[in-house]
């Protein structure tokens, strides 16, 4: 009776806290950062979607590892804690046991892996991509290229396309509803339910760009081409920021990502063309 007891109290608390993590994933509609937040933010490809459901999943098993795990404890204090318990149990080996104590954390661990690896192998496919974006980080500040639309085709690398550098929008210059620290006065704009491939390379020291809500975290490296392809399913703006210290004002380079539908994009990319 005692026993069960015990074990309802754990179970009880297990499906507590599994309520918890899931309802946060639930409540937090927005792609910036929020105060207090311990939980991911929205997600808004199938790769961020990937990465939470991989979390849950690993979260489920550790609560049943914890929960097992802290039961026997409890349960071994409780019987033979008694300062009355007097007999010593002279106990050698069990075969059956050991089997099962080896055996068992080995087959959680390949369940682990499994998907881990799978989610792993999937970062790297390369999709042939609608649009290239080049990202370069620099102190402090990022710069774009679009490359897939040259003005002048003779222009060779690095010649011609659209480029511009998107800085951190000053506390003075902030519209209501922006937000400090995270808006930018040139944003990059893609289009929605496309594939895209995204370089990133360092004019100076290591950054790194990284945005919460697309599941993107890519290390930009002076000398180095990094690249990644991601394809964002829904409009909207998802902020990020450099994720790696490079310098004073490492925490004021973000990143605004619009993701547009594919009449916006074209409409924003002439507008860019005529600019240039
Ligand atoms: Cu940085």
């Amino acid at each position: 009776m005692e026993l069960k007891k015990n074990l309802n109290f754990f179970i009880h608390i297990g499906v507590s806290l599994l309520i918890i993590t899931s309802s946060n994933n639930l409540l937090s509609f927005c792609d910036f950062p929020t105060n207090w937040s311990i939980s991911f933010q929205n997600p808004a490809t199938p790769l961020m979607e990937g990465i939470i459901a991989l979390h849950s999943d690993i979260w489920a098993i550790m609560l049943f590892v914890a929960v097992f795990v802290l039961y026997i404890l409890c349960s071994t204090l409780q019987k033979f804690g008694n300062a009355d318990v007097q007999k010593s149990y002279k106990v050698h080996h069990n075969s059956m046991l050991e089997i099962v104590w080896t055996t068992l954390p080995a087959l959680l661990l390949c369940v682990i892996a499994i998907p881990s690896f799978t989610l792993l192998y999937s970062l790297d496919e390369i999709v042939d991509p609608s649009v290239t974006i080049k990202c370069i980080g620099r102190q402090w500040y990022w710069s774009y290229e679009y490359s897939d639309y040259a003005v002048d085709a003779d222009s060779g690398l690095g010649g011609g396309g659209i480029i511009f550098d998107s800085y951190l929008l000053q506390d003075d210059l902030l519209e209501e509803g922006q937000l400090r620290l995270l808006e930018v006065d040139n944003r990059l704009v893609l289009p929605v339910n496309s594939h895209i491939r995204l370089l990133t390379s360092s004019a100076d020291v290591i950054h790194s760009f990284a945005v919460p809500s697309l599941g993107i975290k890519l290390d930009a490296i002076p000398g180095r081409l990094n690249q990644t392809t991601f394809l964002i399913k829904r409009e909207g703006c998802f902020y990020g920021q450099c994720s790696e210290l490079c310098g004073a004002s490492h925490a004021l380079m973000p990143i605004c990502v619009e993701s547009v539908g594919a009449e916006d994009y074209i409409n924003w990319i002439n507008t860019k063309l005529d600019e240039a």
